[in-house]
């Protein structure tokens, strides 16, 4: 079945910045310049659904993490995504991106903060970002997440999960201003996904 708006996974380490990204390209989505390129973006935060829906198997003492019932949380996206006769233009926002079926998926985006000493200050401060989680993160939870960044883990992941050629990009995401140019990117990308891809 094809969709009339592209399906996009944005993802990267906790803290990368996927949450404010994503609200920027939901702002830019609605103020659009015009009604024939308009597209109804939806944004999808995993976390948000998890614990609003308690799909939650256990908890990781020493990650100080909730473990998520991947397969609970597989079959309520789906049947988000599968609403509105498919028509797309979810925007999922997770750390995880290689649980989804390759076909739900138009195209990934993985955000990048390899300057450690930036990524460090944004995880141990304890600033709640609007609609994001509130970090401090301490320990091995902080430890691990510097690890993940460094060797682009998360890159890997979703580089095998997709491996078409131009499936997944990857965005740097370390300065203010690349929150707002990020968005964009993939604002201009849905567009002419849309352009592309007449339903
Ligand atoms: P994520 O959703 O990937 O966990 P977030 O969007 O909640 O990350 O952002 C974490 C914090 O870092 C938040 O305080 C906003 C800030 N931030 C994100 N991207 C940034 C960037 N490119 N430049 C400066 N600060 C950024």
């Amino acid at each position: 079945m094809s969709r009339k708006y592209p399906n996009v996974i944005i993802t990267g380490t906790p803290g990368v910045g996927k949450t404010t990204t994503a609200q920027e390209l939901i702002e830019i989505s609605k103020s659009s310049d015009s009604p024939s390129s308009s597209i109804p973006l939806k944004h999808l935060s995993v976390n948000k659904i998890a614990k609003e829906e308690n799909f939650y198997e256990s908890y990781d003492e020493e990650l100080q993490t909730h473990v998520v019932d991947e397969d609970k949380l597989l079959d309520h996206i789906e049947n988000l995504i599968a609403n509105g006769a498919g028509e797309g233009g979810w925007i999922i926002d997770w750390h995880v991106c290689d649980i989804f079926p390759e076909r739900w998926i138009d195209l990934v985006v993985v955000l990048r903060c390899e300057d450690t000493k930036t990524f460090y200050e944004r995880l141990t401060s304890d600033r709640k970002a609007e609609g994001g989680e509130k970090r401090g993160y301490t320990g091995r939870k902080l430890q691990e997440n510097i690890d993940a960044e460094i060797f682009g883990v998360i890159a890997e992941e979703a580089k095998e999960a997709w491996p078409n050629e131009g499936a997944v990009v990857e965005l740097i995401s370390e300065e203010a201003e690349q929150i707002e140019e990020n968005a964009e990117r993939i604002w201009e990308w849905c567009k002419r996904w849309v352009k592309d891809n007449p339903r």
